[in-house]
């Protein structure tokens, strides 16, 4: 059995892509933390898997995001093995500005740790950079997020494990072909 996990910051549209690539209507919302525990769906030898948000989420005590978070890496830890590739979405639009508010604090912005996380697993991690409908500068952004993750720009070098997507409005192509291929390979082994 192989798994496909969904995994992000809370409020970055991990639950709007989660059904425009499984057709299931799982809950979707405006504020952080709408899904609170991993939900999956198989489809043929594949699970699909819409993990909780981690960070920051609205009406919930710190005590309770630190919680979300072991679960994750828990969850993550404890599926490695079958994980076949692990989906880190982020809002493109937003990613820059809250990673800077992370480094101003002296801290690693948690979704570097995640993306290094997901590495140090051989999870063999796409970044989903989602809304990319709210940007202008697709290009530019891109190529910041990448660097920030550790990808030498232009961004396009690295088209084999990040896409640009919008999830709401169902543009996930450079998504589904990076998973067909992810899959592809793995085939054997589901
Ligand atoms: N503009 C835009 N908004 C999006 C996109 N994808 C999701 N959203 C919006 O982002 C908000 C959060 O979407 P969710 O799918 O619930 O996000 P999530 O990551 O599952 O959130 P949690 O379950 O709280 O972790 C909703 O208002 C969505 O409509 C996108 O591609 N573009
Ligand atoms: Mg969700």
């Amino acid at each position: 059995m192989c798994e496909i996990v969904l995994v992000g910051r809370s409020n970055v549209g991990k639950s709007t892509l989660f059904r425009a690539l499984t057709g299931e209507k799982v809950p979707i919302g405006r504020r952080p933390g709408v899904t609170v525990r991993p939900y999956s769906v198989r489809i043929g030898s594949l699970t699909y898997v819409d993990m909780p948000g981690y960070g920051f989420m609205k009406y919930r005590s710190w005590e309770e995001q630190e919680r979300v978070k072991d679960l994750i890496v828990r969850y993550l830890e404890d599926h490695a093995d079958r994980i076949i590739t692990a989906v880190q979405v982020t809002d493109a639009a937003s990613f820059l500005e809250i990673a800077e508010r992370w480094e101003r604090r002296g801290e690693v912005p948690v979704e570097i740790e995640m993306w290094d996380f997901l590495c140090d697993l051989k999870l063999n991690p796409i970044l989903a950079a989602n809304k990319i409908d709210r940007i202008s500068n697709k290009d530019q952004v891109m190529d910041w997020i990448a660097e920030r993750l550790g990808m030498e720009p232009p961004w396009r070098r690295w088209d084999d494990r990040i896409a640009p997507i919008s999830a709401k409005r169902g543009e996930i192509e450079p998504l589904r072909n990076l998973l067909k291929s992810r899959i592809e390979l793995s085939r054997g082994k589901c």
